[in-house]
């Protein structure tokens, strides 16, 4: 017996060995790229248990090779302004792996965006879309355009300049876009516009999030944001809990938000605030939905507007405070890093039973351990957001046969494919040594497939 636990402790020593190293490396040839660097962490640290049992993936070199884009592309985007004057932009799609499917990724416009940002995106992505079970392999892109502020049309001109470039790089068996922060459907519209236009032919399934009338499907504007709200709702369950009654704060004001309130809400939950860059609402009664969508979806307005029609509502500039509302689930939909270790430690001393990741890697690694420690459950946003991608699939699918499938039909798939990823990361974390972990659990189910994938296909 005392043998047999030096040889497992042997192992575990080579498992994390071989972890760092590769982890150092990747830090050395991706220098200052912070968020990959913290994506690429988390993800490693997970695997350990995996390389300390199945010694072939590191004789195969699995996390060299997966840590490595297949292909990452950076290009101009040159537009010209309402004044006249020309400016430019950075592209960027990474084409990260394409072990199980075409690349599959949303693209971002957001100011931040830089190579760091989009490589942290595409590298979750991977083990994201393996955990939908579909066929999609992991891609991400964007640019650092500011949509905010533009007018109508040159969120067009700026779009088509975009398109003209990606265009040479993307393809229905290729690599499939769709939206992000900053990309919805106005977005998606133009760029399906111009890629049909350089194409010459109707490919719909080059682009996912499109426009009902062409080749979009139902659901999947709602997809992400249910597909968050299904995942947690399985994992209170699984603890005799549940949304109806709860007290909820969904951060953000975005497409993921609001559909997650939407659901929340249809559960039975109080959503009591939400939030955009600049600051939060917090209404005790519950926030008024309508109101928040007809603002951020149809105006485009900053979500301080709300207090004006709801005057019992209140105000505050910084969007960070929103985490010190006491509340029983957290739902982050906005963007990554929102929740670091200090707002995590406030949720925590409040109360929150649950954290439920809509947006991509919204809490930080101290925050993580901050939940995990205080017996939080935590859903983590590739298992929990995976809904948005998993509907894109089916978009693609429907594209395919070129028939559509009604609202209920797809929303039923999105619920049973949430409630499979909750199984298979609760599975994993067990047969893994981390019971109830399911950052583990996700990360190593996610993994598995992908890394199997590879293998059977060559060194490529
Ligand atoms: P939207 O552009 O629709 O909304 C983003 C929301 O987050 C806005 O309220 C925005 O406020 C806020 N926000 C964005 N950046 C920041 C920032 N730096 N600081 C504070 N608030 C910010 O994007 P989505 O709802 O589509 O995306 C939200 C998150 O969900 C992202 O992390 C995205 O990667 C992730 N996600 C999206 C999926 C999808 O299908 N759309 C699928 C899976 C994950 P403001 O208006 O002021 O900018
Ligand atoms: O982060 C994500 O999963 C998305 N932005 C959705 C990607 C997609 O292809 O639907």
């Amino acid at each position: 017996m005392a043998i047999l636990t030096e040889v497992k402790q042997k192992e575990w020593q080579a498992a994390v060995n071989y972890v760092t190293e590769v982890y150092e490396t990747v830090k050395k040839r991706n220098p200052g790229e912070s968020e990959f660097h913290q994506a690429v962490k988390e993800i490693f640290d997970s695997l350990v248990p995996v390389f300390a049992k199945h010694p072939k993936y590191m004789e195969q070199s699995i996390l060299e090779r997966i840590s490595e884009p297949e292909r990452m592309i950076t290009f101009r985007v040159p537009w010209v302004d309402d004044q006249g004057k020309p400016q430019v932009n950075r592209g960027f799609r990474v084409q990260f792996n394409s072990a199980i499917g075409p690349y599959k990724g949303g693209l971002r416009f957001h100011p931040s965006v830089n190579a760091s940002i989009i490589r942290f995106l595409g590298f979750e992505q991977i083990f994201k879309n393996s955990l939908t079970g579909q066929p999609i392999g992991g891609g991400k892109g964007g640019s650092d355009f500011d949509p905010k502020g533009k007018s109508e049309s040159e969120i067009m001109k700026f779009t088509q300049s975009f398109m003209t470039e990606l265009a040479k790089h993307i393809g229905p068996d290729l690599d499939v876009p769709a939206g992000d922060i900053g990309v919805g459907a106005r977005e998606i519209g133009y760029m399906f516009g111009q890629y049909k236009r350089l194409r010459g032919a109707h490919e719909a399934g080059v682009l996912t999030g499109k426009g009902i009338g062409y080749g979009g499907s139902l659901a999947r504007t709602e997809a992400t944001g249910f597909g968050t709200v299904y995942f947690v709702e399985e994992m209170l369950k699984d603890q005799g809990l549940s949304f109806n009654g709860s007290t909820v704060v969904v951060s953000g004001s975005g497409n993921v938000s609001i559909y997650a309130i939407q659901k929340a809400t249809q559960l039975g939950a109080k959503v009591v605030a939400c939030s955009d860059s600049n600051g939060y609402i917090y209404d005790k009664n519950g926030i008024n939905l309508d109101t928040v969508k007809r603002l951020k979806e149809v105006e485009r307005k900053r979500i301080s507007e709300y207090v004006t029609e709801h005057p019992e509502a209140r105000y505050v500039e910084g969007c960070s405070g929103i985490w010190t509302i006491p509340c029983d689930i957290a739902l982050p939909c906005a963007t990554q890093n929102e929740i670091n270790e200090i707002n995590a430690k406030v949720l925590v001393a409040n109360g929150v039973k649950a954290v439920g990741e809509g947006a991509n890697m919204p809490s930080s690694l101290e925050a993580i351990e901050v939940f995990l420690n205080n017996k939080v459950l935590f859903a983590p946003a590739k298992a929990a957001n995976a809904g948005g991608v998993a509907v894109s699939a089916l978009e693609m699918a429907q594209n395919s046969m070129r028939l559509a499938w009604t609202f209920e039909e797809v929303d039923a798939k999105l619920h049973e494919i949430m409630v499979n990823i909750y199984k298979n990361s609760v599975k994993a974390a067990e047969e893994y040594g981390f019971p109830g972990n399911l950052v583990v659990g996700a990360n190593i189910a996610g993994f598995l497939k992908v890394a199997d994938n590879m293998i059977a296909q060559g060194v490529v």
